[in-house]
């Protein structure tokens, strides 16, 4: 069964950023119950930023999963990457997204990498960049098998980086690693960018697709923008996809029309199967 979940960030320095919730988690985490959403998405700061004690009984009274954790605030915040040319940075953000990583999978979540990736440029070449990529590919997806989890890869559109932009590419670096713990998160607003055909995309990563995140054409929750969704979601029928489809939108017009016009979505284009 697809399930739906919804992004809570805590992160100030993402702000403006295309998470629904923002801030008061305990609240968001009620509010995102009461419109029966399966789990939840969460943007830390850092893996100590949210004890498991506080996190259980939240989680616990509302009968919520975490369907990811992402890593970006090691970008943010610290100025983190995998491809930076200082390998004192590149050494950084492994151990920020372990430590991401640990604290996904005391929730039986994984870790999500995305702008920790970077880019190649400013003395790093192409072949590189990629180097990098993969070695720290195979540590942190081995890093996660511990907690049996699998650890999430983005492709992200040109903008945002000139490594991996499609879900073909992606397939291409999963199956150059030595571990097969990574999956790749097909994010639909990424993909309309980049993707001849968001459908054939989707077939494209096939058994590798491991978390969805569902959003419109402009990053507005679904239903507000020109993403043609039947055979997006038929393609996810077609790989056999049984994970989540996560609202990763802008809060807009706001959070709670946002939450709740996305979970209107799920439930029209996911919620008979439920
Ligand atoms: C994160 O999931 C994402 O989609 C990126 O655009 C963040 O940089
Ligand atoms: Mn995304």
């Amino acid at each position: 069964m697809i399930r739906s979940a919804v992004t809570i960030s805590l992160v100030n320095e993402a702000r403006g950023g295309p998470f629904v919730y923002w801030d008061d988690f305990a609240g968001s985490c009620r509010k995102a119950a009461a419109l029966g959403y399966h789990a939840v998405e969460i943007f830390a700061p850092s893996a100590d930023a949210l004890p498991m004690a506080m996190l259980q009984p939240i989680f616990f009274e509302n009968e919520l999963e975490v369907a990811a954790v992402g890593t970006g605030a090691g970008w943010v915040k610290h100025r983190l990457s995998l491809t930076s040319a200082d390998e004192s940075v590149r050494r950084g953000a492994i151990e920020f997204i372990q430590g991401m990583i640990d604290f996904g999978g005391r929730c039986q979540a994984p870790a999500i990498i995305g702008s920790m990736q970077g880019r190649h440029g400013e003395g790093v070449t192409p072949q590189q960049a990629r180097d990098w990529l993969r070695a720290a590919l195979d540590v942190l997806g081995e890093h996660a098998r511990r907690h049996n989890v699998p650890l999430i890869y983005e492709p992200l559109n040109r903008y945002e980086t000139n490594l991996v932009n499609t879900m073909a590419a992606g397939v291409e670096l999963l199956q150059s690693l030595q571990t097969d713990n990574v999956r790749l998160l097909a994010d639909l607003f990424h993909m309309n960018i980049e993707e001849t055909d968001i459908a054939a995309g989707i077939l494209a990563g096939g058994r590798f697709i491991g978390h969805v995140h569902f959003v419109d054409s402009n990053r507005r929750p679904v239903g507000n923008g020109h993403m043609q969704y039947g055979s997006i979601v038929s393609a996810l029928h077609d790989i056999g996809y049984d994970g989540f489809v996560s609202a990763e939108a802008f809060p807009w017009p706001n959070s709670d029309a946002a939450a709740a016009q996305t979970m209107r979505a799920y439930q029209y284009w996911f919620g008979a199967e439920g």
